[in-house]
């Protein structure tokens, strides 16, 4: 006898019932924290772990599942064939080679090619509607490539791109001025790391425009320590590899909010990396770099258009030539 009897005159549960189901590619430290954060912000009603090493993937989903007694009800499956993948809403791709200690992110890249192509082709076969979010570095690259190999149209394939960066950047001047990063508004935006872009003009506390504030209080040397935060947001990821060998809880939070943004249509805007062609003077071949991008169910909703400095375009020309470069080698 069935735990649970029909109650009388009941109807089939609607066909039109929307089930959200996220894959995420690689189940390593970034994998999995993006899988456990998503979980926390009920989201999907399915989540499908993907990776090459089947033990440590079973070991991982096991794992998650025994967490259901505290979590928003999310079916967990795992497995190395992308069949499980089948009819994705978004699938997150994080499944890389690490960096190492001191390693520039575009050393990465080659090898992280030969692994998107095993990755990207099934991914949009078994999901052809999906939109796809590329987490591995380096990330503009690599959101291009993917691009490339799954044929998605552009606002169907994002990279997290600065978004992790605006986060980092926020932190320390909330930091700084002992106030709530959530009340920070601050883009770092052009490429994920060594190269890029604060907008100074865009950093507002609770509403008020920073470096007018700074002026009107004669703080004068206050500029130079902002420069030095945003080296500081460089430099971090370097020092967290450095100390505990990646990265994770941040990139969770950062990525799991993206989804959050995509899946709820939240229209929200967020640095995210996008075709970045056509904007503030960029030419010369197809290029993904962080813009404020709004995101929503349809993926890129648009890109705003922020009034950058002169220097800023300027840097975010040198950027997108110098991974326009790096593109060309790599015969996709
Ligand atoms: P990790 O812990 O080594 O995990 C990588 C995972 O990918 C492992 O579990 C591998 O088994 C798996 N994998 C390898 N090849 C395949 C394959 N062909 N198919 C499926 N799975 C595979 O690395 P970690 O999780 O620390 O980092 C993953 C990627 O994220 C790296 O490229 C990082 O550089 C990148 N990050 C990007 C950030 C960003 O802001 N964009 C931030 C942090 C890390």
């Amino acid at each position: 006898q069935a735990f649970f009897r029909q109650i009388q005159r009941a109807a089939p549960p609607s066909p039109t019932k929307r089930h959200t189901k996220i894959s995420v590619v690689g189940a390593g430290n970034v994998g999995m924290a993006i899988a456990q954060t998503i979980l926390t912000q009920d989201v999907a009603d399915e989540l499908v772990l993907i990776d090459a090493k089947p033990e440590k993937l079973r070991g991982e989903m096991l794992d998650l599942q025994h967490a259901a007694a505290f979590l928003p009800r999310t079916k967990i499956r795992a497995s190395v064939d992308y069949a499980l993948t089948d009819g994705s809403d978004l699938c997150i791709v994080t499944a890389g080679a690490r960096q190492i200690p001191g390693e520039s992110r575009l050393n990465l890249l080659q090898r992280n090619v030969t692994l998107f192509r095993s990755i990207i082709p099934p991914l949009a076969r078994y999901s052809p509607e999906a939109i796809l979010l590329i987490v591995s570095n380096p990330v503009d690259v690599l959101t291009y490539v993917a691009w490339k190999l799954s044929g998605f149209p552009s606002n169907r394939v994002i990279g997290s791109g600065t978004n992790l960066d605006s986060s980092r950047f926020r932190f320390l001047i909330a930091d700084h001025l002992d106030v709530n990063a959530q009340d920070v508004q601050a883009f770092i935006v052009g490429e994920h790391g060594d190269s890029s872009v604060a907008l100074w003009s865009s950093i507002s506390v609770g509403g008020v425009p920073i470096l007018s504030f700074l002026e009107k209080q004669q703080i004068a040397y206050e500029k130079k320590t902002l420069e030095n935060i945003h080296k500081e947001v460089i430099d971090s990821a370097y020092e967290v590899i450095s100390l505990k060998g990646y990265t994770s809880w941040a990139i969770g939070y950062s990525v799991a909010n993206l989804a959050r943004s995509i899946l709820r249509d939240q229209r929200k805007i967020h640095p995210v990396s996008v075709v970045a062609s056509g904007f503030y003077g960029i030419e010369g071949g197809d290029v993904f770099l962080s813009l404020p991008a709004q995101l929503g169910r349809g993926g890129v909703l648009g890109v705003a258009t922020v009034h950058l400095t002169d220097e800023e375009a300027h840097q975010l020309r040198d950027s997108a030539k110098t991974i326009l470069e790096v593109q060309n080698q790599l015969g996709i």
